[in-house]
């Protein structure tokens, strides 16, 4: 293993408002909102506060499978919240996310505006609240429930810990690249081995677990997140590899993955989405190509 500088931690640690990386402008050790911010709002009972990184396209694509299931009570408007202008620390952002990450997602049909946050959290709600993508018979939602907490609680390794400091730190340390890629290349295996036993992650059903783990570990393993594939040769996972394809091909998926996006092929962003007919109509190509 190569020598790293040795750091001795002082006995309080202090902030030093620069400390490299990117996303370190954006990061403080308080929370709570830093500038007054209204929240946009749109016609529909749902409104998304949102972005198009794994987190936010598991909410994007579950709102997209229930409409095209036909709840039409689904319908929503989405917004974008710039992560690294630090939009979700204007004051209405932090009123429905104390957290001050997305997504977030406020639901004005219920006798009071129910807010909800964590993406796991959306997720649930909106298949208790349509009945959909999440089983009835009690084993088989254990089943569901088991792998959507799964995620939530396995994907800080893959983001904060093998995401920071494979692709974002500032420079490359062998030794937490070491120790989250273990950790990474092992829930890989989880994955693997379950999707070789069953169609869908809980089951023969398509559900939000499959939901919340698709935007992460399927991403992965085409290298659109981290650029990483080759590193953690994420194609040798077959049964992850199959399942992602089969996900990925789904009209609701397709949709979804381009709302609130801003970046990429300009055909594929859908920075906000009001309506179904957005899709057709106002991608950043056809908004670009208008002014
Ligand atoms: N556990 C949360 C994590 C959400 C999260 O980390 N969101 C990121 C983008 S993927 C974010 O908003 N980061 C902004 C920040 O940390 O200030 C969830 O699943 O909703």
């Amino acid at each position: 293993m190569t020598d790293t500088p040795v750091y001795e931690p002082p006995k309080v640690w202090k902030w030093e408002r620069e400390n490299g990386g990117r996303f370190a402008s954006i990061n403080r050790p308080v929370s709570g909102a830093t500038h007054e911010a209204e929240l946009p709002r749109g016609r529909h009972p749902l409104q998304l506060y949102s972005l198009a990184t794994p987190n936010g396209v598991k909410v994007t694509v579950m709102l997209e499978e229930l409409l095209a299931a036909g709840h039409t009570g689904a319908e929503y408007d989405a917004y974008v919240v710039n992560i690294r202008e630090g939009d979700q620390f204007g004051s209405g952002f932090v009123a429905i996310n104390p957290n001050s990450k997305i997504p977030a997602l406020v639901d004005y049909s219920m006798p009071r505006p129910t807010r909800v946050f964590e993406s796991g959290a959306i997720l649930l709600y909106l298949a208790d609240r349509f009945r959909a993508f999440i089983p009835d018979d009690p084993s088989d939602r254990a089943e569901c429930l088991s792998w959507l907490f799964w995620q939530m609680g396995s994907a800080p390794y893959l983001g904060g810990g093998f995401g920071h400091f494979y692709a974002y730190a500032p420079s490359k340390m062998e030794y937490p690249i070491d120790r989250y890629t273990m950790e990474v290349k092992r829930q890989l295996d989880v994955l693997d081995k379950r999707l070789a036993e069953t169609r869908y992650v809980a089951g023969d059903a398509y559900t939000i677990a499959d939901m919340a783990i698709w935007p992460w570990y399927g991403v992965l393993t085409t290298g659109r997140l981290y650029d990483a594939a080759e590193f953690l040769d994420a194609q040798s996972y077959t049964n992850l590899v199959r399942w992602y394809e089969e996900i990925a091909a789904r009209d609701p998926v397709v949709r979804g993955r381009k709302v609130n996006r801003t970046s990429g092929p300009l055909e594929e962003q859908l920075r906000e989405r009001h309506d179904a007919s957005d899709f057709e109509l106002r991608t950043q190509d056809k908004i670009e190509a208008a002014e």
